[in-house]
């Protein structure tokens, strides 16, 4: 278990580093990726998001740990972009770190502190939050827009699926959660869903992400069901930020 001194310790001290997880197109071409904080805690190692932010999500942590996020990935953005890779971030947040009202500033100050248009940086939402919360999350989600942040639904189908979402959030963009992605290869009615929700999501003109992609199958299959970006430990692990700018050198 995580304590909250702990944590905030670790956010003050340098314990915590941010991976990134490579978001491919199916013409290749990367044009974003997912900011994933790990924490090198001293004595149970590398711990993923998973295992802390649960126990903080609900805290004013939240919003200080998002607030460091997003300023590392902006300074990351920033230089990969002056190296020549044109990629977006995306960074992931909570119910609670959505209705903070400075968070538009937060994101404007840090885009603009290092010479990033807002539309570089992108806040992942999680469906279930737009589907129990939706009068609150939406205008919170619209005042983010105004702003010039990117915006997405992140893990859609882990839990309802709503197209419903993917009509009223104000997004560019739809993750489509592992949950489903991981077993269109065997079960045609998972096939099924999904290709439906890609016609929505199309028809809407938002683009949609294929998330948990981990065999050349299931890549194949999401791209035939018209996913246009595909993330997943099949194309890149969420790795440290040398990693991926190797990574991105690579030849294909
Ligand atoms: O990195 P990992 O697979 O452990 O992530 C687990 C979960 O934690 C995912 O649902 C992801 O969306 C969430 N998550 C990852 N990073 C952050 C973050 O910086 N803030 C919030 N609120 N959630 C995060
Ligand atoms: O959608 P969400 O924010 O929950 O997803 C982020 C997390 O999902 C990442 O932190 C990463 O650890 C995990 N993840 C990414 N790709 C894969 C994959 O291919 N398989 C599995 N099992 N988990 C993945
Ligand atoms: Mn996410």
């Amino acid at each position: 278990v995580t304590t909250l001194p702990q944590l905030s310790r670790a956010l003050a001290g340098h314990e915590l580093e941010l991976f990134y997880q490579p978001v491919r197109g199916a013409d290749a071409v990367v044009r974003s990726v997912e900011a994933l904080p790990r924490w090198h805690h001293p004595q149970r190692g590398l711990l993923e998001a998973g295992m802390f932010i649960p126990a903080i999500a609900h805290t004013s942590l939240a919003t200080a740990l998002t607030t460091w996020v997003l300023r590392q990935a902006a300074r990351q953005c920033a230089e990969w972009r002056a190296d020549g890779m044109q990629v977006n971030v995306s960074v992931n947040i909570s119910a609670r770190t959505l209705y903070n009202d400075t968070l538009p500033d937060v994101v404007r100050t840090v885009a603009a502190d290092c010479g990033l248009p807002p539309s570089a940086l992108e806040l992942e939402v999680a469906e279930a939050i737009l589907v129990r919360e939706s009068a609150r999350a939406i205008p919170a989600m619209l005042r983010l827009r105004d702003a010039g942040v990117g915006l997405c639904v992140d893990k859609f189908g882990a839990e309802y699926g709503a197209v419903s979402v993917m009509a009223e959030a104000p997004v560019q963009r739809v993750k489509i959660d592992q949950r489903f992605t991981g077993t269109v290869v065997e079960f045609p009615l998972a096939r099924a869903v999904v290709g439906g929700w890609v016609r929505v999501a199309h028809q809407l003109g938002l683009t949609v992400v294929a998330q948990g992609v981990e065999t050349s199958e299931a890549w194949r299959c999401l791209i035939d069901l018209g996913c246009d970006d595909m993330q997943g430990f099949g194309i890149g692990r969420p790795m440290p930020a040398v990693e991926l700018t190797k990574w991105f050198a690579r030849p294909n």
